[in-house]
């Protein structure tokens, strides 16, 4: 049997504040791809370890004099001159691998593969892989630049990644779909695999292997896949190839169950990039919730123009608490530029309905704009809303770079709904 070591990515980053810093490792843990994998992997009777950077970057902001605000009790101070990838490239497990997998995300992606040259270094007979987001749209580049990388399993690797080390023993992995692979000094990319049609076939990711689950109080859980809107700069329409899936309500019920019994968690951030595209299905998923008569509160990810007031009432009653809404840009022009086509001015208005001081439901908000659209074109009001609204509220970097102010919160009061309608540009 192989043995198999997991590396996720590393999603949170020493750009943000150290408050954020030491929040972001109750909101973030292992990612559930990783975790996915992993749980996968067992039921072939692997016993994968996994590496979380996340909890690694929150030791090593606790070593940092530089950063008061974290609790560092029986810490000794960090020596001025290590970075996050020495620190990392310290902690690596001694032991030798079989295969080392390594997620990715942009953000982070020089990390990764500065490790993956350093496992190659230190374990020279493990096929190193990589999976995930950014290695899946940068696989033929990275492998003719990266000889420490072996293969890249593109997309949804569910089926693929367990199915690739079954047949590693003989040559037919190398006709398997969705990978992407170097063969002689040819990179050969073989077509894409299929997505997972039925999602609730996938095990419960292995939610175990998340260390601080019990302190974080709340998890991410993956509730389904694919957007079918065709917004330019976003990864994952493509990724999940704009193919709507959602989990059943049964099985997410089961699930968010389970982690609350077991764990005791109380929130859960239900994971799917536009969840509310079919008001069908989550008003079954909250009227499932209501019957049930279990207590916990969720959040999810929405656009502005695929929600209403009744289905917002609906959802804050089965327990929704927060709304992650992508506004992007402030600029009516923008929006058409990068394809989203949000109505700013319903935007504002839909909005202003979730919002706390004047909602019915009484939501936290969050919206996400990209920070650098805001600057050139976009439209101050946006921005003054995101203010007013007080709690929750993200401005992001397109391209996150240390030292940038990301993410962060303002709490000053701004305009109202109507003033804000009026300045939309
Ligand atoms: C939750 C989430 C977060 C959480 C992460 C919490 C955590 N620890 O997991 C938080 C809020 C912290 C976060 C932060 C950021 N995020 Co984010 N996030 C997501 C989100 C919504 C869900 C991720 C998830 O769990 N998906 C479900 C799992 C099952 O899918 P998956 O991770 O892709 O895993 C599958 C495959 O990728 C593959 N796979 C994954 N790992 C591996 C490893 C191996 C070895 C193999 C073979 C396969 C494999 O198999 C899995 C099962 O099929 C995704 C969008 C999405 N729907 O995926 C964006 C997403 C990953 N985020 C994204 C971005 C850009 C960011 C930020 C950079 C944003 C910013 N500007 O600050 C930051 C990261 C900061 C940094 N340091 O770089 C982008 C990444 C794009 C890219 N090309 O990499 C995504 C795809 C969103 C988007 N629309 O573009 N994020
Ligand atoms: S609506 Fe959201 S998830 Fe869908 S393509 Fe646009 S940005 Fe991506």
């Amino acid at each position: 049997m192989k043995s198999i070591c997991l590396v996720t990515a590393l999603t949170v980053s020493d750009f943000i504040d150290p408050d954020l810093t030491a929040g972001a490792n109750s909101n973030t843990g292992a990612q559930l791809g990783v975790l996915t994998l992993a749980a996968l992997l067992r039921q072939q009777a692997y016993d994968p370890c996994i590496v979380n950077l996340d909890d690694l970057f929150f030791e090593f902001v606790r070593l940092d004099t530089t950063r008061p605000s974290i609790n560092r009790e029986g810490v000794a101070p960090l020596q001025p001159s290590e970075s996050f990838y020495s620190f990392v490239a310290s902690h690596l497990p001694a032991q030798s691998f079989d295969v080392v997998g390594l997620s990715s995300i942009c953000g982070s992606y020089p990390l990764t593969l500065r490790l993956a040259q350093e496992i190659r270094r230190t374990n020279p007979q493990a096929k190193i892989i990589l999976g995930g987001p950014q290695a899946s749209v940068v696989d033929v580049a990275t492998l003719n630049a990266f000889p420490c990388v072996d293969i890249i399993v593109r997309g949804e690797a569910d089926d693929t990644f367990p199915s690739l080390l079954e047949l590693f023993d003989s040559e037919a992995w190398q006709t398997m779909p969705g990978i992407t692979f170097r063969r002689d000094n040819e990179v050969i990319r073989n077509p894409n695999a299929p997505v997972v049609e039925n999602l609730d076939r996938l095990p419960l990711p292995a939610f175990d292997l998340d260390l601080r689950l019990k302190d974080r109080g709340g998890v991410h859980l993956e509730i389904g896949r694919g957007c079918p809107f065709a917004c330019t700069f976003c990864s994952t329409n493509d990724f999940f190839r704009r193919n709507f899936r959602l989990k059943s309500p049964s099985r997410m019920i089961a699930d968010i169950v389970s982690l609350k019994n077991e764990y005791g968690l109380g929130y859960f951030s239900l994971v799917h990039d536009m969840y509310t595209i079919d008001r069908k299905k989550v008003m079954a998923f909250c009227d499932a919730v209501l019957e049930s008569g279990e207590k916990f509160t969720w959040g999810c990810s929405a656009r502005t123009d695929c929600i209403d007031d009744e289905l917002l009432e609906l959802m804050a009653r089965a327990g929704c608490t927060g709304i992650f809404f992508g506004i992007e840009t402030g600029s009516q022009r923008l929006q058409h530029v990068i394809n989203k086509k949000l109505d700013l001015a319903e935007a504002v208005q839909r909005i202003a309905c979730a919002d706390p001081g004047r909602a019915r439901a009484g939501y936290d908000i969050a919206l996400w704009v990209v920070h650098d659209l805001l600057d050139r074109g976009g439209m101050p009001a946006m921005r003054q809303l995101m203010t007013r609204l007080g709690r929750g509220e993200t401005i992001a970097t397109a391209v996150p770079r240390n030292g940038d102010t990301c993410p962060r919160a303002d709490t000053a009061a701004g305009p109202d709904k109507e003033e804000c309608a009026s300045t939309l540009t």
